[in-house]
């Protein structure tokens, strides 16, 4: 099956009951049983719930892996990869990510004993020197979040697989519409299916993907008892999100490059952010790695004004001043005092998030209606 019937059928099979076409939404907590343990497949609704299960066939099937978890968020399912960890594991993870993830590693888990190792991985061979005889893990995100770094995936997968280290990879602001990390040779998918695969800004919820039927076992383990689990309501908005993904990805990308586009040509941007320009770092390796190059943009306006910045986010009228992405509307978010605010300032202005970065979720919107909105903003 070729991806664009994957988001409609991959793991799908008519309602048994009475043959409706959308799965129903099984609101329920528990399940009769005729006998202790006579039950059809179901007992209670935290360990599964057939609604759930739709979806988690459906985050399998997109990802072309063999088993999928629904988590009640992003972090929540970041959460309970860190949960196969012990005390005086490493992890390596790119030094630019979303300042929630990187809260929860640095805010909870290093209390537990896991260190955490923050590497710029342009060149992905660097990662190597952070290798010692601790390190379990390498967790990627590519694009990065703010700052559209992009890592070779397999050039990663490579490296994990020579030390035996488990490899995830978030997943979030390229979709399986772009790339396909398992397929490169990473072990585990992650999700903020918040983003655009729930694809209207009206569901948190969270996601991984494996192939291998021990680690997913883990994984389910880890779902069921730890229990940080979606409901039936919100699982069946992402499988219905996830069934236009394709063309609401298209869009998006197509109006990314024309914002990116726009924003390079303007005097008063100073740097734009987006894979699809030729003079991205790693433009060469996007294009291998992804079909297109997706619809989040990142710019600075000129003379890296704090004040000047925040004057453009405040008069956006189109673009919504707010938190999150991949919504079908387009959103415009200050990094260093929203979504990367829990990262230090000097280790954010590190990775480049300075205080006139400006992040856009381009959204599918009429292309004319965006630039007008960011010409008069930034006039
Ligand atoms: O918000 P939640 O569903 O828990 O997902 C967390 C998360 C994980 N990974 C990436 C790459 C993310 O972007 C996010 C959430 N990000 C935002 C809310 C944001 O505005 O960047």
């Amino acid at each position: 099956m070729k991806f664009n019937t994957k988001t409609i059928h991959g793991g799908q099979e008519y309602d048994k009951a009475y043959g409706a076409v959308m799965p129903p939404i099984y609101q329920t907590s528990t399940y009769a049983q005729t006998t202790p343990g006579g039950h059809k497949g179901y007992e209670y609704s935290r360990t599964h719930n057939p609604t759930r299960t739709a979806l988690e066939n459906a985050l399998a099937s997109i990802e072309n892996g063999e088993y999928g978890l629904a988590f009640g968020s992003g972090l929540a399912a970041i959460d309970a990869v860190l949960k196969l960890l012990k005390p005086g594991d490493e992890v390596i993870v790119t030094n630019d990510l979303y300042g929630g993830t990187y809260r929860l590693f640095t805010g909870i888990y290093e209390d537990f004993g896991i260190k955490f190792r923050f590497v710029e991985m342009n060149d992905a061979g660097n990662t190597e020197n952070y290798i010692s005889p601790a390190t379990r893990l390498i967790w990627v995100e590519t694009p990065t979040n703010p700052m559209m770094n992009i890592i070779d995936l397999e050039k990663i997968a490579a490296i994990a697989k020579k030390h035996r280290l488990l490899f995830a990879v978030d997943n979030t602001f390229a979709t399986p519409y772009l790339q396909q990390p398992l397929d490169l040779g990473a072990d585990i998918v992650m999700h903020s299916a918040t983003k655009y695969l729930g694809g209207h800004s009206d569901v948190v919820m969270g996601a991984l993907v494996v192939k291998a039927k021990e680690l997913a076992e883990k994984l389910r383990f880890i779902q069921n008892a730890s229990g940080a689990i979606c409901g039936p309501m919100d699982s069946f908005l992402v499988l219905r999100g996830i069934k236009t993904l394709h063309v609401r990805m298209q869009r998006h990308c197509e109006n990314g490059r024309e914002v990116a586009l726009f924003l390079a040509d303007h005097p008063l941007v100073e740097k734009v952010y987006w894979p699809g320009l030729e003079n991205h770092p790693n433009h060469d390796i996007a294009k291998r790695q992804m079909r297109d190059f997706g619809g989040m943009v990142s710019f600075v306006t000129r003379g890296n004004d704090f004040e000047k910045a925040i004057r453009v986010v405040e008069r956006l009228k189109v673009f919504t001043l707010a938190e999150s992405l991949g919504g079908v509307e387009s959103l415009a978010g200050h990094p260093a005092s929203m979504t990367h605010a829990s990262i230090p300032k000097e280790e954010r202005e590190r990775s480049g998030v300075v205080d006139s970065l400006i992040r856009l979720s381009v959204g599918i919107e009429d292309k004319e209606d965006l630039l007008e909105d960011l010409r008069q903003a930034l006039d």
